[in-house]
């Protein structure tokens, strides 16, 4: 693969259309590339559209549904300047690392301990790979928010243009009746905020290590604090305010401050 040393075409990144940018996958891929600090546009695609935007661009689907179909998703970003196209969010950031390996802050990938495990059946230690401990805890990461989804459908912020749509497709892969299914009693949510701070907690363990700064390793950032923090851009675009103010607040505030520390890479282009 070509490595420019500086991209002279603007990269491509394909997004959700929402109402204010959410979706965590590819928020680490925003994140990523501001943090690689080359050009780049976006181009917003709407969820029901999102099969046939990755078919048109001949990218599989990296992921199957329950039925065996294909699930297609984003991000994809599209790199002109090597003639490359990528559709996976952790793809994406070791060929931006490959690629353009001293650009904006440098490495994304420094080595470093990152054993949080959420889900220990599923675990792969993928250690063959390379920045296999990074992919893995991407995974468990993945794992654990994905658990506590719930809390944040009923306030999606869905762009109105196409809700109605995006709001029938949750419904019937859900196999619920209507929108209104995904509206949880208030102990409920309650049990499961309660649940989801648990989990904070143990991430946060994580983070508690280097106490210099906000992210894993201090003040230097690095693709694992992308990682927790698409999931935190999902949270603070979707959780109702009290209970957004509380995760940001919850274990000495360690959410907080780093959502609030990778504000410098949270630019919208
Ligand atoms: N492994 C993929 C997963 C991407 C993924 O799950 N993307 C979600 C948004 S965060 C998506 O496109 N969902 C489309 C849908 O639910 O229809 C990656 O890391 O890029």
């Amino acid at each position: 693969m070509a490595s420019p040393s500086k991209p002279s075409e603007a990269l491509v990144l394909y997004d959700i259309h929402t109402s204010a940018a959410c979706a965590p996958n590819p928020w680490k891929s925003r994140l990523a590339l501001n943090f690689k600090g080359v050009a780049y546009s976006t181009i917003w695609v709407p969820l029901p559209d999102i099969t046939k935007v990755r078919r048109a661009l001949d990218m599989p689907p990296c992921h199957k549904n329950a039925d065996g179909t294909g699930y297609y998703t984003l991000p994809i970003l599209i790199d002109p300047n090597t003639n490359s196209k990528i559709g996976d969010s952790f793809d994406i950031a070791v060929y931006l690392q490959k690629t353009y390996p001293d650009h904006g802050a440098g490495d994304l990938f420094p080595p470093q301990k990152l054993d949080f495990i959420f889900d220990r059946w599923s675990f792969s230690k993928r250690k063959d790979i390379e920045y296999g401990d990074y992919f893995d805890f991407d995974a468990q990461v993945e794992a654990a928010f994905t658990a506590y989804f719930a809390l944040t459908m009923e306030n999606l912020p869905l762009h109105p243009a196409t809700a109605e749509a995006t709001k029938a497709e949750y419904v019937s892969r859900a196999g619920l009746t209507s929108w209104d299914g995904f509206k949880m009693r208030q102990e409920e949510r309650k049990k499961m905020s309660k649940s989801l701070h648990g989990m904070l907690g143990e991430l946060g363990n994580l983070f508690s290590r280097n106490t210099s700064g906000p992210f894993l390793l201090g003040r230097q950032v690095t693709y694992a604090d992308f990682i927790v923090g698409g999931w935190l851009r999902l949270m603070s675009a979707s959780l109702p305010e009290n209970e957004w103010e509380e995760v940001r607040a919850c274990h000495g505030g360690i959410f907080g401050q780093l959502h609030d520390g990778l504000e410098k890479y949270a630019e919208v282009k």
